[in-house]
């Protein structure tokens, strides 16, 4: 019987159909699932925590708001991230105490600090643009609610690349010393960005089997490349200079060519030992113990709710 659910799986994978949460799947497939939605949910809150920095230091109340409505669609995210992998059978406050104990990660990014408003422009061109580069084609990953709750993600977050990119055109084009900043924070987020679609393929230990499920559907150097490809000429039309002299175009490959990748600084960040990966994890341990109280409350209201129906 194992053998035909199996048989039921890998036909419903090769006909690039959807698997949904009460579908039979391999345990591994699961795993590799929670082991990905989770670190992306993760990734999400963390994430919130450089940017929310510079809100009570907004420009002006229109960038303010902006601002507020972005770091704000980054929990949606999370919730929705969150939500799609208890549909595998894990619970919320699982994730978030492996998140806690530093047992489940969260993308590499997030460990760098935010020293300038101009990081709020770098951050929503480079790392808004290079989330996108990786979650397009996640639209169509295998499993159903992971490829669902990306579409939402994705118009969004191509909302955030724009004010991004708005917002370092707006300084590029300011005072000297607007450029100067603005190149800086170019500067500092370039190579950190690079490294968000994970090592390179030969180092890669989850690609080749994630890719034969339809959880990913390129590996890690090609949607790198696009990134390149897509960033370089958007540089030239900021005015900034991306920190890589390697970068050119190749007529040959039809692509921009680009320098070597600081792997040490990748794997270090990933042990543990960025500019910024105990702050945020102190922070986000202080924000969940200092909401106890709303969760108790949220689950007395409902005790209560449920007992007034006679349930
Ligand atoms: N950081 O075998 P692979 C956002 C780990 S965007 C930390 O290649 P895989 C939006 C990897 O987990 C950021 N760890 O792994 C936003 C594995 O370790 P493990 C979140 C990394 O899964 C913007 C090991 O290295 N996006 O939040 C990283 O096949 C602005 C070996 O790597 C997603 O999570 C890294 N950069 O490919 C929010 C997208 N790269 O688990 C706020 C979904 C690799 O064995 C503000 N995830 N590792 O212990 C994915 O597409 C994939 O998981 C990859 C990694 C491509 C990230």
């Amino acid at each position: 019987e194992a053998a035909a659910e199996q048989d039921i799986f890998d036909g419903a994978i090769a006909a690039d159909e959807r698997i949904e949460p009460r579908d039979w799947m391999p345990d591994a497939y699961r795993a590799t699932l929670v082991r990905q939605i989770a670190q992306h949910a993760h990734s999400e809150i963390i994430g919130m925590q450089p940017e929310s920095n510079w809100i009570t230091r907004a420009p002006s109340l229109r960038r303010k708001a902006i601002l507020m409505a972005k770091v704000q669609d980054e929990a949606g995210h999370g919730l929705y991230l969150y939500s799609a992998a208890e549909t595998l059978g894990v619970r919320r406050d699982e994730l978030l105490d492996k998140l806690h104990a530093g047992r489940q990660k969260y993308s590499s990014i997030f460990n760098y600090p935010t020293l300038t408003w101009a990081d709020v422009g770098a951050i929503g061109w480079l790392v808004d643009g290079a989330a996108i580069m990786n979650q397009v084609p996640l639209c169509r990953c295998s499993y159903g609610p992971y490829a669902r709750a990306m579409v939402r993600i994705c118009k969004e977050e191509s909302f955030h690349q724009r004010q991004g990119y708005e917002l370092l055109l707006t300084l590029s084009r300011g005072t000297p010393e607007q450029h100067a900043m603005a190149q800086d924070a170019v500067n500092r987020w370039w190579w950190p960005s690079m490294m968000m679609f994970g090592p390179p393929d030969d180092e890669s230990t989850h690609s080749a089997q994630s890719m034969a499920w339809k959880i990913k559907r390129h590996s890690n150097d090609e949607l790198r490349q696009r990134f390149v490809d897509a960033s370089a000429p958007q540089a030239e039309i900021l005015g900034l200079t991306l920190p890589d002299p390697d970068i050119r175009w190749n007529e040959e490959r039809g692509h921009y060519d680009s320098g070597p990748i600081d792997w040490t600084e990748f794997w270090d960040v990933l042990a543990g030992n960025g500019p910024c990966n105990d702050q945020r994890l102190t922070q986000r341990r202080e924000a969940h113990e200092n909401g106890a109280w709303v969760r108790e409350a949220a689950a007395s209201y409902a005790a209560k709710h449920a007992a007034g129906r006679g349930e």
